[in-house]
């Protein structure tokens, strides 16, 4: 027990509560929203739902007031993906193979190019989005990230268009926290970008420890995990 502890508990100095909040966070012309992947396969009646991916709607529609610019993913794949357990005789959703570029997860067949399953939820809204940004739809190769495909080669263009733009800090949001959230996160970070993570704008998977991971992971390279809360604006 600390000297401060035993004062207290008799009663000689008060702890007194903090008197001001933390400052909130004001995302300014050169910050930018990501939602990540808001699409009815990801939610229940959907092909690959993340348990409470619908409580993200209403979170991210009023975060998004409070952004100039914001950006829109969508996974987009093609029939017989590879990232598909259907796509390799004798795998299960779940599972994992080696392919080209390393480790892949399979998955249910998901967000299939065109289909409703793909769509945005119907009440995401989001008036304001510049860009839709689709990923996945190399048939050979899964993309989590909204930057960068699976073989870590292919860029999706999205840092290029940030960085055209002026664009400094992301803020990111979607489905699913330790999957295509964190791996965007982590390749904004890569590209140089400040990236925040909005922890009750996202809902994970969970995949054998798979979220503690991502959050480890992330904070390791200095992406910050804030709540929606936290955003002055929104
Ligand atoms: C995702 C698994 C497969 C995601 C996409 O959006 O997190 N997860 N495809
Ligand atoms: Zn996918």
């Amino acid at each position: 027990r600390t000297l401060l502890h035993s004062a207290a508990a008799l009663g000689l100095v008060a702890l007194a509560p903090p008197l001001f909040a933390a400052a909130k966070r004001k995302p300014g012309a050169n910050a930018a929203l990501i939602v990540v992947d808001v699409q009815n396969c990801f939610i229940d009646g959907g092909t690959l739902p993340v348990k409470g991916g619908a409580e993200v709607v209403p979170v991210i529609n009023k975060l998004s007031l409070a952004f100039q610019n914001i950006v829109v993913t969508q996974d987009w794949h093609t029939q017989g993906h590879a990232s598909f357990a259907s796509a390799h005789g004798g795998k299960k959703p779940f599972d994992s193979v080696k392919l080209n570029y390393g480790d892949q997860v399979l998955w249910p067949d998901h967000c299939v190019q065109g289909t409703d399953d793909a769509a945005l939820h119907k009440d995401l809204k989001l008036p304001t989005t510049q860009l839709i940004i689709r990923k996945g739809f190399n048939k050979g190769v899964d993309s989590y990230s909204a930057f960068q495909e699976a073989d870590r080669k292919t860029v999706t263009g999205l840092a290029g268009y940030l960085k055209a733009r002026g664009i400094k800090t992301v803020y990111i949001t979607g489905l699913a926290t330790d999957f295509c959230v964190a791996w965007t996160a982590l390749d904004a970070r890569a590209a140089g970008f400040e990236a925040y993570v909005v922890e009750d704008a996202t809902r994970a998977i969970d995949l054998n420890g798979s979220l503690a991971a991502a959050w480890k992971q992330m904070a390791a390279k200095g992406v910050k995990r804030i709540q929606s809360a936290d955003v002055e604006g929104a």
